[in-house]
């Protein structure tokens, strides 16, 4: 296992680099976008036969356009926008002749996974939660004005007119914190996936290997007219905070859940092995952020029980003593009904208290 870990750790330190990044999830980006100039106002004089001193008739410019981002359920990672590293919009048109106003510039509005919050030069601008949740980040220049502003009874043949102002260019930082209300975590191989797949209609990638889940997998549990997110995390090492395995460069992702469900194997011969692992688990979430445990209800789920004798089950029983915990098989569907009660209790009673 110490062998399997060094590997892992070895083969990981390319990603250490760009540290929240697997080639199909990327969720931190930063981003120049620039937002339209406007046009100019424009000076001009009526001019037509027989109509002498016409006056003034310059158009103003079109305002230059706005950038957006806005929250879609279409997408739950920043791969697109990644490969973007500058945003425009469109310039606002000059005014011209006969009051003809120039065109505003085209908006942009960017796409973004709900969950994303927006920071420029470490001040949030936006978090955006809900699928629709929008937020300007670059307002686009405004428009000139034409000469018609600058007429007065002292002077009815204006040679002035404004030029429009330039767009602005701004930093940001996306970062994105899935929302979930229930995180899976464990050890990888614990059997966080399969578990995902039986309680909800997803469909994530299962293997009887470590690192099967490289990035977070979301699902949504349906029971009793209740709806729930669920979040399936890559599994997570000893030390995954010194950057052993994936690290715990995924663990933001369940900043935001209310309630972390450690999945844990059951070790043979020896059941008992479980407790060094939950605390293990428990100790990793500890380094990364001391909150996610105490402000957030867990339960325990031990695995793959179809593996376990019913005399390793009842010392299973006395050794978690008080700890709330669920036995459950995947394969003989035993205790999932329990589970899915469970959640649903936990998640609907936090969100009362
Ligand atoms: N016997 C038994 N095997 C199971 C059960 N659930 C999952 N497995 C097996 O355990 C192996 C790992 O399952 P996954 O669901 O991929 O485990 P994971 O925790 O998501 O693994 P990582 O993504 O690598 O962290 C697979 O071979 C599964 O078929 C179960 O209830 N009983
Ligand atoms: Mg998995």
């Amino acid at each position: 296992m110490v062998f399997l870990q060094v590997l892992i750790h070895k083969s990981m330190s390319d990603v250490d680099t760009c540290a929240t990044s697997t080639p199909n999830f990327v969720d931190l980006v930063e981003l120049t976008v620039i937002s339209g100039n406007g046009g100019n106002g424009k000076i001009s004089f009526h001019r037509e036969k027989f109509v002498p001193k016409g006056g003034p008739d310059g158009g103003d410019g079109g305002d230059g356009g706005d950038i957006f981002l806005k929250a879609t359920q279409r997408i739950s990672t920043f791969l697109d926008i990644s490969s973007k590293r500058v945003i425009k919009a469109g310039h606002g048109d000059d005014g011209s002749r006969r009051r003809q106003h120039g065109k505003r510039g085209k908006n942009s509005i960017v796409d973004v996974p709900c969950g994303t919050i927006v920071s420029s030069n470490g001040h949030i601008l936006g978090d955006l939660t809900h699928d629709g949740d929008t937020v300007m980040v670059a307002k686009g220049g405004k428009g000139g004005k034409g000469n018609p502003h600058f007429s007065s009874s002292s002077n009815q043949t204006p040679r002035k007119a404004t030029s429009g102002k330039p767009g602005i260019t701004c930093q940001l930082r996306l970062e994105l914190k899935i929302i979930a209300n229930i995180g899976f975590v464990g050890y990888p191989n614990a059997g966080k996936s399969t578990l995902l797949k039986t309680l909800t209609q997803s469909n994530p990638k299962i293997g009887n290997y470590p690192f099967t889940t490289l990035h977070p997998n979301l699902g949504v549990l349906k029971h009793n007219n209740h709806e729930l997110v669920i979040a399936d995390m890559p599994g997570i090492l000893e030390r995954a905070s010194e950057g052993i395995g994936l690290g715990n460069q995924f663990l933001r992702h369940i900043s935001r859940t209310a309630v972390l469900v450690f999945v844990i194997e059951p070790t043979l011969p020896d059941v008992s092995d479980i407790l060094s692992t939950l605390n293990t688990l428990k100790n990793e979430l500890n380094t990364y952020d001391p909150t996610l445990l105490s402000e957030k209800k867990n339960l325990v789920v031990v695995s793959k029980t179809d593996v376990l004798s019913p005399s390793d089950l009842s010392t299973l029983q006395t050794i978690l003593g008080d700890t709330s915990f669920i036995p459950l098989s995947c394969y003989w569907n035993n205790g999932i009904d329990a589970l899915k009660d469970t959640l649903i209790k936990m998640v609907y009673d936090t969100n009362r208290s």
